[in-house]
């Protein structure tokens, strides 16, 4: 069966794309744990959380009571499907931005009857598992996986050439970046599926710090471990000698940058190596893991224009917790 070859020889061509992949993504981790350790303040990218184990606990956390983000978003999401198809139109190349194990896909997919659709992830064994997955429950539809990094801009298959597109990029990952980042990366997305195309975009809120830090400090102790497999994550991939119990999990509200910051804080002087080199933290310091942004919905729809989308639609919550925005890419208008 056609359908049947054209799946196997795409999960080789993704196979095949890992293995030239993987030793780039080694370096890159080691670069940015020996700068971000010598750094002050200390500081390592979040996107290091995501190994294997990192991903699974990541899983695990959107299911914690505390985190209300996953379960809230997917509720906007079939709440309001019929809303978002209508806005969106049918026949749209659906380009999903670091697909991972994305359970919000199929909600999407069904609602808005796509053409294709295109999950663009950096770590090829995800992309397999979802795509192997999606082609059991979507059997007709076109699916054509990018292993890659959604931050730059990418070029879509040549078989989406005159289709109309629709991102996708939910859960709020675009709280881990800061403003400029965030517009640089909306500003790719836009480059990536050009003018007319439409993005769907799933952003956290600013609420009381009450709800945010049980989120981000849940009582099972599940986002503790998720940031200390950092740690561990280093010693074994590293040769790293971090003595990981004399580091605690912290989770704090900057209310000044509207931020969720994590740390992992030294419990006592500490010294290690990482690599071959020499570190030492004192007692009281921290390694600064995350940040997630939280935006007010005036923020949200601002940082959106600023990179050329134009907010079309938006759906909440009873509460107000999170927010989902359909926005157009639209060419910049010049003042007023
Ligand atoms: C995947 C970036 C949206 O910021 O809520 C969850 C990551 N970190 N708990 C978030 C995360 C700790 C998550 N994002």
């Amino acid at each position: 069966m056609a359908a049947v070859g054209d799946a196997r020889t795409r999960r080789a061509a993704v196979r095949e794309s890992t293995a030239t992949t993987t030793s780039l993504a080694d370096r890159a981790f080691r670069a940015d744990v020996l700068a971000g350790l010598s750094g002050r303040p200390r500081a390592i990218p979040a996107r290091w959380f995501y190994d294997r184990r990192g991903s699974e606990l990541f899983e695990d956390i959107t299911r914690l009571p505390e985190y209300y983000l996953t379960r809230t978003e997917r509720s906007i999401l079939s709440a309001h499907a019929a809303d978002i198809a209508s806005l969106t139109g049918p026949g749209r190349a659906v380009v999903e931005f670091g697909s991972g194990s994305s359970a919000k896909t199929p909600l999407v997919l069904s609602a808005v009857a796509p053409s294709a659709y295109v999950p663009i992830d950096i770590s090829g064994e995800f992309l397999r598992d979802s795509v192997a997955e999606l082609e059991r429950q979507f059997p007709k539809l076109p699916i054509h996986p990018i292993e890659g990094d959604f931050m730059h801009r990418l070029v879509l298959p040549a078989a989406l050439a005159n289709q109309p597109r629709l991102g996708f990029f939910p859960g709020s990952t675009i709280g881990n970046m800061n403003a400029p980042a965030a517009v640089d990366l909306l500003r790719a997305m836009w480059e990536t599926l050009g003018e007319g195309s439409k993005l769907l975009i799933g952003i956290d809120r600013i609420k009381p710090a009450s709800v945010l830090i049980p989120a981000y400090d849940d009582a099972q102790g599940v986002t503790a471990e998720f940031n200390l497999n950092l740690l561990h994550r280093i010693n074994r991939e590293l040769g790293g000698t971090i003595p990981v119990s004399a580091f605690r999990h912290v989770a704090r509200w900057n209310d000044t940058e509207a931020r969720i910051e994590m740390h992992l804080e030294a419990t006592r002087d500490v010294s290690f190596s990482v690599d071959g080199r020499p570190f030492a933290i004192s007692k009281g310091k921290t390694i600064h893991t995350e940040n997630s942004y939280k935006y007010g919905p005036r923020d949200a729809r601002l940082l959106l224009r600023s990179a050329g989308w134009t907010p079309i639609g938006e759906w909440t919550d009873r509460e107000g917790l999170f927010g989902l925005i359909l926005a157009e890419a639209r060419a910049i208008p010049a003042a007023p």
